[in-house]
């Protein structure tokens, strides 16, 4: 039963990445069945944990040091989490210091994922890929919240995957649909296996739990709403994609996307049109944020053979040698490794998919954009020797 549970989580997968939100949902509803039927008080529910609000970026108190000696509060207490000094440049997080003490500004990595798309794939692959990957690696290493077979080890994933599924719900109530078909198959019919809290188990589809109107409980409060623009997915047109190390330039049958070694010093990769007229340059002046469209960096495949313990900051266009004020308006994002590293119990389908909406830093650098387009990244801290990060399948700018 154990491993029928395990090998039907649909954690960090990348395929099928639909997945994500509802298998989680049931799981962490499962867990708070188990312990109201255990502890006999029914009324029992999680709390979260809002990362998402600037002054809850600290693990709650509950959960830190302080507390590691309170009869009540010493089994929320993991020693081993992130100190600061750590490859990731991470912070104390048992001390209470916030996540992303090291990532201010334009670098914060607790920042919701686009609420105003209306594409429930793109959505939650962002989610997953970004914010709740950022928390899981900034909060723990590879025996704890870091890695995927151990993450749930430490009590802290329950309120940190309740507030991912806060973040679902809220996407729901601004009128966002869940899907009807994925992968052609029917979406809320796809069961998984959990166990009750009477220890069966118990097999459950997702659509108990796909309406979001219709669960056993509400948030207090939802995430603020943002700018809500109706939006459905227009075209999907490939821009530009990176070139295969050692293919020469301009040589069009050669442009294939191939695999990118990401090493222990900064690196830049060039993107090449897919049609002539594709440069970034000639697009960006006519581009605007409206109906949906964007303008979505994707890296495809990203993997490691172990867990690097390091993130890389992904930066678009960034001219050599600036300074780190004007790298600010480069910048895209954080790529951590999370559930991507062969070694952690799950096989990797490739890779996951990792995408990024870049319009907003496009728009910002419009007339200063370079003649060829580049990706650069940058290592946080030193990648583990042995751990090969790598993004396989190559990178690609859409229009969508
Ligand atoms: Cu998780």
């Amino acid at each position: 039963m154990a491993s029928d549970t395990w090998f039907t989580c649909q954690s960090h997968l990348g395929q099928p990445e639909d997945y994500f939100l509802p298998w989680h949902r049931l799981y962490v509803a499962q867990f708070e069945q188990i312990i109201a039927t255990i502890t006999n008080h029914p009324e029992f529910t999680l709390p979260y944990w809002d990362y998402t609000s600037p002054a809850s970026y600290a693990i709650p108190e509950a959960f830190q040091a302080k507390n590691k000696d309170d009869p009540t509060f010493s089994p929320l207490f993991v020693a081993n989490r992130n100190v600061a000094g750590g490859q990731l440049r991470a912070a104390n997080v048992n001390d209470g210091e916030p996540l992303n003490k090291n990532f201010p500004g334009v670098r914060n990595f607790l920042v919701l994922p686009d609420m105003t798309g209306g594409d429930y794939s793109v959505f939650c692959g962002q989610l997953d890929s970004a914010l709740h990957g950022n928390v899981h690696v900034y909060t723990g290493d590879a025996s704890n919240m870091g890695n995927v077979p151990t993450a749930a080890g430490d009590p802290i994933f329950w309120l940190h995957h309740c507030n991912i599924d806060r973040i679902w719900m809220a996407w729901n109530e601004q009128g966002h649909k869940n899907p009807t078909q994925t992968n052609g198959r029917n979406w809320s019919d796809t069961k998984f296996v959990y166990v009750s809290g009477t220890g069966k188990r118990v097999e459950l589809a997702i659509d108990q739990i796909s309406n979001s109107a219709k669960l056993p409980y509400r948030y207090d409060e939802l995430p603020k709403k943002t700018l809500v623009a109706e939006s459905s997915r227009g075209q999907d047109r490939l821009l530009l994609r990176s070139v295969r190390p050692g293919t020469a330039p301009g040589n069009r049958a050669g442009v294939v996307s191939g695999p990118i070694a990401l090493g222990q010093t900064a690196q830049t990769v060039k993107l090449e049109p897919a049609e002539p007229q594709n440069r970034l340059i000639n697009i960006a002046p006519r581009f605007e944020i409206r109906g949906g469209r964007r303008l979505v960096l994707v890296l495809n495949g990203v993997q490691a053979s172990a867990d690097p313990r390091t993130t890389y900051e992904v930066y678009l266009d960034l001219p050599a040698g600036a300074s780190p004020a004007a790298a600010d308006d480069h910048y895209v994002g954080l790529l951590n490794f999370f559930g991507a590293s062969s070694d952690q119990g799950h096989s990797m389908h490739g890779g996951k998919t990792v995408e990024f909406d870049v319009s907003a830093v496009v728009q910002k650098l419009r007339g200063r954009l370079q003649e060829e387009t580049s990706v650069t990244l940058v290592p946080v801290g030193q990648p583990a020797a042995d751990a090969a990060p790598a993004i396989a399948g190559g990178i690609e700018l859409h229009d969508r």
